[in-house]
């Protein structure tokens, strides 16, 4: 009896590693197929327009994830600045000044809202300023390497706006 037990247990051992090793294939290709659908799009998007000489300006808009995964932005850049970086406003005491975000995750399903006054991307060293009518290239690269970008119209901003603006260099 204890014999013919032994040699039972040992195949259905066996079946049951082979299917765990299946399922570690199934689960690894599911991983594969989530990072390779992280969906970012852009809404909304604008840029500032600046005067001439001005060597910074700043970009807005709404970057929704539409995966079922959390998608962490950690690089931003534009097709008229040699760097962008991703700003936030903070108090700092009766002040309000900015502060840079390496990274920012974005849980899914939810819109990261980059607006004046708030989080926001920062165009720094632009080629030539921004002039309304224009159109700029405003990229968000996550930390998993996809992209998304979008033609942001060039915009004036509002005065309110612009005292936020001011305060920040
Ligand atoms: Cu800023």
């Amino acid at each position: 009896m204890t014999p013919a037990k032994f040699r039972q247990s040992f195949p259905s051992h066996r079946i049951c590693h082979a299917l765990t090793a299946l399922a570690c294939l199934i689960s690894a290709s599911f991983s594969l197929t989530s990072d390779a659908e992280e969906l970012l799009h852009w809404k909304d998007t604008w840029v500032r327009s600046m005067p001439p000489g001005a060597q910074v300006s700043a970009a807005y808009g709404m970057l929704m994830n539409h995966s079922d995964t959390t998608v962490t932005l950690s690089t931003v850049s534009s097709d008229i600045s040699g760097a962008a970086e991703i700003h936030e406003v903070i108090a700092d005491g009766g002040q309000r000044r900015m502060v840079r975000l390496t990274s920012i995750d974005i849980a899914p399903h939810e819109t990261l809202v980059l607006e004046s006054g708030s989080r926001h991307i920062m165009l720094l060293d632009i080629a030539a300023p921004p002039v309304e009518g224009d159109f700029v290239e405003i990229c968000a690269i996550t930390a998993a390497g996809t992209r998304a970008c979008d033609q942001a119209p060039v915009k004036r901003q509002n005065t309110a706006q612009q005292d936020t603006y001011t305060n920040h260099h």
